[in-house]
């Protein structure tokens, strides 16, 4: 049988829980250290570890079977790829937030605000959703310091603990979408048998953690 390719983070904040996962799924193979590709020695599987921007694409394009991904990123990149099973890590919000003093009371009064985000396509949605048109200010990191370089009146950025926003001066103010690491596919290979196997085994070890 032909042998699948799963793509996971290379390093970042999703990569240890990625790797855990399939090793507690009985896969064997080596840690990313510098081959982009793994072979997996006891089941027909290779891990690609890429940059997760990159991951929802590569799936969808069947370059990669599967892969683990945030489901801001999958939705940020608008791919059609199919969702198999929520995996209950990289729990996080995406939320707008606005300096601790301000005069932004209600969603309506980000009406002609300038928003700073990495996540313009989510954002963008979540306004005209709500009938209110922003400036959406796409930059590519560090969206946090912004309000206070006056480049916008708001955020719209990832929040856990929510420590980034308070040290920076900032509230949290509305929700736009919740997000947790979820297990992909391609259209396509959604039924292969392989890929079967491989989620009964992720199913179970979520189970047992449960
Ligand atoms: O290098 P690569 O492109 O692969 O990684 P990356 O730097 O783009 O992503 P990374 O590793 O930071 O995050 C990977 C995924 O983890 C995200 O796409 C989310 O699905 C998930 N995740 C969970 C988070 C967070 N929690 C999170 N807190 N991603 C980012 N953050 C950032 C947030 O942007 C902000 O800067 O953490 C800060 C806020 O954290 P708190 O705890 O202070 O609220
Ligand atoms: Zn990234």
């Amino acid at each position: 049988m032909k042998t699948l390719k799963i793509a996971i983070q290379k390093s970042g904040r999703l990569n240890e829980k990625s790797v855990e996962l399939l090793k507690n799924c009985g896969l064997n193979f080596e840690n990313y250290k510098s081959s982009l590709i793994s072979p997996v020695s006891n089941f027909p599987l290779e891990i690609l570890f890429l940059r997760d921007d990159d991951i929802p694409e590569y799936v969808q394009d069947g370059i990669a079977d599967l892969g683990i991904v945030g489901e801001n990123v999958i939705e940020e990149t608008e791919v059609e790829v199919s969702y198999l099973q929520r995996l209950g890590f990289g729990k996080c919000s995406l939320k707008i937030a606005v300096p601790n003093n301000n005069n932004i009371a209600t969603l309506a009064d980000l009406n002609g605000k300038a928003i700073a985000t990495t996540y313009p396509v989510i954002l963008g949605k979540f306004l005209k959703a709500q009938g209110i048109e922003s400036d959406i200010r796409t930059i590519s990191g560090s969206v946090e310091i912004s309000p206070g370089l006056g480049l916008s009146d708001a955020i719209c950025d990832l929040v856990s603990t929510g420590g980034t926003l308070k040290s920076n001066g900032l509230k949290a103010f509305a929700d736009v979408m919740s997000s947790e690491a979820i297990l992909i596919s391609s259209k396509a290979t959604e039924s292969n048998d392989l890929v079967q196997e491989l989620i009964q085994r992720i199913q179970s070890v979520l189970r047992a953690k449960e």
